[in-house]
């Protein structure tokens, strides 16, 4: 299912779609502008992550395409979780008191000039970005922002329709069978539920793809990196409310009795998250 963010129901055709498919691409979510400077910053973080980390760990981690923790090499990374279509998403699946479990910068480079891929693992597997199943219960939710423009060409993402919210984990050849890529235009956002079975597909245009994916997930989960701890309380604190919330600002952990004794007001952890 497609639909434009500028169409008036967007919203309730895509959480639709998501409930029923697992899965929805709405178009038109980032302005050429907001392209333009998320794809240049990307590739500067590129470079700032290999200085810091090394190329070797990198490579040793399978990681050499996956930019984490953006936001700290670069403030553009943090008005992309202002983005209005994805924070309506966030709010009707996770609840509004959600938070961040991921931003990853995705760099898939194209298959001829990546050794690593093309030697050691040509298909990228099949997974779950979040792999547990709770009655049905809605735990988490992605939002992939395309960068470019999807197609199977050059490595659209692959999902197995209606494979969400399933206990028993298909087999692999089933998975391989029922995949279909997700042809979709440049500065749309594909939406999924995260128990639904998709892989990055294989780059053979000759040039990279480029994409976001943000992971939302009820509040009381934990994130994959503490982005508090990780930014500094100042950098959040000079942040829009929403944003400290998707943070992790409202469900800091207390460290001390001196925290946990807090008047209610500056508590840590707010009152009602999830
Ligand atoms: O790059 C893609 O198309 C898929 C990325 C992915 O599977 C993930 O980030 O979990």
């Amino acid at each position: 299912m497609q639909v434009s963010s500028r169409s008036s129901d967007w919203l309730d055709r895509t959480l639709a779609a998501v409930r029923d498919a697992g899965c929805a691409v709405v178009k038109d979510v980032l302005s050429e502008r907001q392209l333009e400077v998320t794809r240049a910053a990307m590739y500067r973080v590129r470079d700032a992550i290999f200085s810091s980390v090394g190329a070797d760990r990198l490579r040793r981690s399978g990681e050499l395409g996956v930019l984490r923790l953006m936001m700290q090499f670069d403030t553009h990374f943090f008005s992309l979780l202002e983005l209005t279509p994805m924070l309506a998403v966030v709010d009707g699946t996770v609840s509004p008191t959600a938070t961040l479990h991921l931003q990853n910068g995705l760099l898939l480079r194209s298959a001829e000039r990546d050794p690593d891929r093309a030697a050691a693992r040509p298909a990228p597997p099949f997974h779950r970005d979040f792999p547990r199943v709770l009655n049905r219960y809605l735990m988490s939710i992605n939002c992939m922002l395309a960068l470019d423009q999807f197609t199977n060409a050059n490595g659209a993402t692959r999902v197995v329709l209606a494979s969400h919210q399933q206990t028993d984990p298909p087999d692999l050849s089933d998975l391989e069978r029922r995949a279909v890529s997700i042809e979709c235009p440049v500065r749309s956002m594909i939406v999924f539920d995260s128990t639904l079975w998709h892989a990055a597909g294989i780059n053979r245009s000759g040039a990279d793809r480029l994409a976001i994916n943000h992971q939302f997930t009820r509040a009381y989960l934990k994130p994959q990196i503490d982005y508090v701890r990780a930014l500094g309380d100042k950098t959040v604190l000079g942040l829009p409310e929403k944003t400290q919330q998707l943070l992790g600002w409202y469900t800091r952990v207390p460290a001390s009795l001196e925290d946990y004794y807090r008047p209610e007001s500056e508590r840590l952890y707010r009152r009602g998250q999830g």
